[in-house]
């Protein structure tokens, strides 16, 4: 009675710890997301910390302004509509203005979201 008590409470414990972890590397990826954005991102982060988790890395390989489509090299993403491993695709963008000041070549963070089944660029901010 008493030794099957204790092996409750060593599993118990093990699954806790478990969770425990997984939730602390959760977290430690949020950080890193959120230091590596500038300062105006990081002024987001206390308020609305989903936004840091949302934002991907990306290098833009072509921009169409007429299409309002940019094709971006992309590492993983994971917003609140759209999760995909890294890969070089096409997406549509939101909003004309998002694409006024970027370039082939630019590094980005970006939010992808899923708007009507497409893809679409909602938050694009370009890297120095
Ligand atoms: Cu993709």
């Amino acid at each position: 009675m008493k030794k099957s008590f204790l092996n409750l409470v060593a599993v118990c414990g093990l699954s806790i710890l478990a969770v425990n972890v997984y939730a602390e590397q959760g977290s430690k990826g949020m950080d890193m997301a959120g230091m590596k954005m500038e300062g105006m991102e990081m002024d987001k982060m206390p308020a609305k910390p989903a936004n840091a988790t949302s934002l991907s890395d990306g290098e833009v390989r072509a921009v169409n302004k007429e299409n309002k489509s940019i094709t971006l090299k992309h590492g993983r993403i994971k917003s609140s509509t759209v999760e995909m491993g890294p890969m070089t695709m096409q997406f549509a963008a939101k909003d004309k203005a998002l694409l006024s000041n970027v370039k082939v070549g630019d590094k980005v963070k970006f939010t992808v979201e899923n708007i009507d089944g497409t893809a679409t660029v909602t938050v694009l901010s370009i890297q120095k």
